[in-house]
């Protein structure tokens, strides 16, 4: 009896539930690097680099665990270019009777994995991914009966659920968030920390080689790759992180900084997201400091609510709302995405500044994402599968279950206020406070209008206008709407004049 237990690239994880009770005698662990994968989107090249680099070393430490390992390249010479193209070749090779796979994190592999018992013509099971804090049955029984689904409530229960930072039935510290006292700004003598990156071994070097062959024309800079690759790089990173940045994590949270690419951030996400971290050890690891009186509660509690909140809870709204979920506009945005996405040249600081170090370390904090390359896609109007599609390429930690609810949901408020209760709209004064890029802008945030107004201030106002039928109504945005009312009709025509003109005057990609 010989069953192939199928590991993506994102499930390199030893406790995979499609590993439980693997036989080593006689069951085989197929891992494929395919085509299909590579190009679905046009990846990062830094992105490429990490997926196949991590899935070699992975297969290594698995084989040196005794199982055995059927490693398919992707320039193997037969490679069939798909994951079911490759299954097919490999049930034959192997003369398998049932195919053992863990639960994807995108729908559209899901879509291709229920037809696989049909296709393969044998049993194929397809396992819960455990990996997670929240089931999806969990978090679809909490949504049920609700009419709005808050993240602040589904985090209370998963603190109630897990006991972390909890005293009894109360929250530790007498709140369930620490936000007002997150939202510092950086010291205006600050230097950032170096943080720990990681030298490419001869394995990383050889993936190198080949992503610049077959891909060397998508986006990002190759050289600059510096990412982790085995669980023992992610062990250092998620250790270094904890020392040295989560004492400050809570404090800056919300901070930005010219030529300053991460901050106290904690450069995790790649790893959880492929299954080299797991949700429960970076939690536990922070609870830890905590305890030893390393990492103040803010901090503490400020970071806990982005895995066991945030993370979980995107997840959750990702598997139950698709398929639909992707498919709504609630704001009708129609416009395609400006080229500087792609090229970083634009005379907006803030812009250039965020979109630079996406290419080159495929990673941006959340801030710049939410508040400055988001903003902007919101204000503007773009259209919400052009700037999805945008971010599921330059992200080394984009997977569409995460995603997709992040750009469709929390920056363009396309799902009309599942995920979010308004739009994160902000005019250029909330980039200023929050960062040091307006200083040297050719752009100037206290001018609202005329040639050196930040384009924020005007593009702000005409998405009030222009969505006034959409959003007005919202109790939340009662205030901007007050205040939008009061602006002479003379001015509101100048703003949506100025707005246009900018928008014109842009080179759009097709
Ligand atoms: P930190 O700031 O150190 O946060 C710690 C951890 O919390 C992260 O590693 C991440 O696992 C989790 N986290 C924090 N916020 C979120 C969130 N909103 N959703 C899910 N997890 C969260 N995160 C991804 O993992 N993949 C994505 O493709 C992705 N796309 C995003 C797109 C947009 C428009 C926005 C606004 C956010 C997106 N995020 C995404 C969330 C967040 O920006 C990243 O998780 C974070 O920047 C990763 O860097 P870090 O590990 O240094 O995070
Ligand atoms: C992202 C990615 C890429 C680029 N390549 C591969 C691959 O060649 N083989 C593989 O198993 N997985 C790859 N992945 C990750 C998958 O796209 C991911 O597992 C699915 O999107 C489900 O989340
Ligand atoms: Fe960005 Fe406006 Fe500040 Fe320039 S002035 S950096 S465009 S917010």
């Amino acid at each position: 009896m010989s069953a192939i237990r199928f590991i993506l690239g994102d499930q390199l994880t030893q406790s995979l539930s499609s590993l439980d009770g693997i036989d080593p005698a006689h069951d085989v662990v197929l891992m494929v690097e395919v085509a299909e994968e590579a190009t679905y989107v046009r990846h990062h090249t830094q992105k490429l680099i990490f997926i196949f680099s991590a899935m070699r070393h992975f297969a290594e430490s698995l084989r040196e665990r005794g199982l055995t390992v059927d490693y398919v390249r992707l320039d193997d010479p037969d490679n069939a270019g798909s994951f079911t193209g490759e299954l097919l070749r490999a049930v034959e090779r192997h003369r398998a009777e049932s195919v053992v796979v863990t639960e994807p994190g995108e729908w559209r592999v899901l879509e291709m994995m229920l037809d696989w018992r049909e296709t393969l013509g044998l049993p194929v099971f397809i396992r819960e991914d455990t990996r997670f804090l929240a089931t999806r049955d969990e978090f679809a029984r909490w949504a049920e009966g609700r009419k709005t689904y808050r993240m602040e409530f589904f985090y209370r229960e998963m603190r109630r659920k897990t006991g972390w930072l909890m005293q009894g039935d109360e929250p530790e510290g007498g709140a369930w968030n620490y936000d007002q006292e997150n939202r510092k700004g950086l010291p205006k003598d600050f230097v950032p920390l170096p943080r720990e990156r990681f030298e490419p071994d001869e394995m990383t070097r050889e993936v190198i080689d080949l992503v610049r062959q077959r891909f060397g024309n998508h986006f990002g800079e190759i050289d600059a790759f510096r990412w982790g690759v085995t669980r023992a790089d992610a062990e250092v990173a998620l250790a270094h992180f904890i020392d040295d940045c989560l004492p400050s994590f809570g404090d800056y949270q919300d901070a930005m900084k010219a030529d300053a690419d991460f901050l106290f951030h904690g450069l995790i996400s790649p790893y959880l997201n492929i299954g080299l971290l797991t949700a429960t050890e970076v939690c536990e690891a922070a609870l830890a400091a905590y305890g030893r009186g390393l990492a103040p509660l803010n901090a503490t509690e400020g970071f806990i609510r982005q895995i066991l909140g945030w993370r979980e809870y995107v997840r959750g709204i990702y598997w139950l709302k698709m398929p639909d979920y992707s498919r709504s506009n609630a704001l009708a945005a129609r416009r395609k995405l400006p080229e500087f996405y792609w090229t970083g040249e634009t005379e907006m600081r803030c812009l250039h500044q965020a979109i630079d170090a996406t290419r080159r370390n495929a990673y941006a904090h959340h801030i710049q994402r939410l508040m400055v390359t988001g903003n902007f896609a919101l204000l503007a109007g773009i259209e919400p599968a052009a700037i999805e599609e945008w971010y599921l390429v330059v992200y080394l930690d984009a997977y569409e279950w995460v995603e997709l609810p992040n750009v469709h949901g929390m920056v363009m408020w396309a799902d009309g206020g599942v995920l979010a209760s308004k739009p994160y709209a902000a005019s250029g004064a909330y980039i200023d406070r929050m960062s040091d890029y307006c200083g040297k802008c050719h752009f100037d945030p206290k001018q609202k209008s005329g040639p050196k107004a930040c384009p924020f201030n005007y593009l702000y106002w005409n998405f009030l206008i222009e969505n006034r039928e959409r959003l007005e109504t919202n109790p939340r945005m009662a205030m901007p709407y007050r205040t939008l009312a009061k602006m002479e009709e003379k001015r509101q025509q100048q703003i949506v004049s100025e707005a246009t003109v900018f928008l014109a005057s842009l080179t759009y990609y097709d």
